[in-house]
């Protein structure tokens, strides 16, 4: 019975055009197609002149139909935090994602409790270096284009996360040659904080120049007396049980924004996750190139 229907099925097959053999075959292939190759992170953030997103999917309606949605995306990449280093997960959730294709960006994902009781919603295993792929809608948020879940309990708007690969390995850290070259806004994002935005990211030659050394607080660094950054100490992290460094230190974070003021053109700074991701040792020759 297969055999008499494959041999119908081929014998139709051979009866259509080349043409419609190959858009046949085009469509069979796609239809099983990894996911992962569905969106280039670096698409989805780029920006108009006040810092919001571009990308036709940034401003569609999540619409009737959450399945077929203008709205809903799916990228992978390597999470760069696991969730509990940044955030309270009895509340919210969150990991950053950076693509591993040459040139791609990172993107946030974010939940939280506040709008949906059922908690927890969302896998606790992620661990930086995982390769993860995360299916949801997006949106702008204080200077980043995240995928969220639009603030909806509705079953439908929730965001899926699927550990593809444990121990993928974390990318290595983008050098941001000085403070100068990442605390202002460039459209083109050639340079600036948003060519760093939700990537692993290194600085070094910091030093600290005010703020109180603490989990969960915002501290300003500089590298040249002039330029200032911020550098956010987790609330997460264990911060409390060491001292501010002294001298100056190399440091490694996620760039972050978080901009609560439209036009969303500041406010970026380095999201740093532990103690150990600041490195007290003697800095690396230092990049003449900015402080000419
Ligand atoms: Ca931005």
């Amino acid at each position: 019975m297969f055999f008499v229907r494959g041999c119908l099925c081929l014998s139709v097959f051979s009866g259509l055009s080349v043409l419609v053999r190959v858009l046949l075959l085009a469509l069979a292939l796609a239809a099983v197609a990894p996911l992962s190759h569905a969106e280039h992170i670096w698409d989805l953030e780029a920006v108009d002149s006040n810092g919001a997103g571009t990308h036709p999917k940034v401003g569609a309606p999540p619409g009737a139909d959450p399945a077929n949605s203008p709205n809903r995306v799916v990228i992978s990449g390597i999470a760069l935090n696991s969730p509990a280093e940044l955030v309270d997960t009895s509340m919210q959730w969150q990991a950053y994602v950076q693509g591993e294709s040459p040139g791609n960006g990172g993107i946030a994902a974010w939940a939280g409790i506040f709008y949906n009781p059922a908690w927890p919603r969302f896998p606790s295993d992620i661990l930086p270096g995982d390769r993860i792929q995360i299916d949801g809608f997006i949106e702008d948020h204080n200077g980043k284009v995240n995928i969220t879940e639009r603030h909806s309990a509705a079953p439908g708007m929730q965001f899926t996360v699927t550990k593809l690969a444990s121990g993928a390995g974390m990318p290595a850290p983008e050098t941001i040659p000085c403070v100068a070259a990442c605390n202002f806004f460039d459209q083109t994002r050639a340079t600036g904080g948003e060519k760093y935005q939700a990537r692993w990211c290194k600085l070094s030659n910091a030093r600290i120049v005010s703020g109180e050394w603490g989990a969960g607080n915002s501290i300003v660094i500089t590298d040249d007396n002039v330029a200032t950054m911020t550098l956010l100490l987790s609330s997460q992290g264990d911060f409390n049980s060491h001292s501010a460094p002294a001298e100056t230190f190399s440091v490694t974070g996620i760039f972050d924004q978080e901009d609560t003021e439209f036009p969303c053109t500041s406010a970026y700074r380095l999201w740093v996750r532990k103690y150990s991701d600041i490195n007290l040792a003697p800095a690396s020759a230092r990049d003449w190139e900015c402080y000419e």
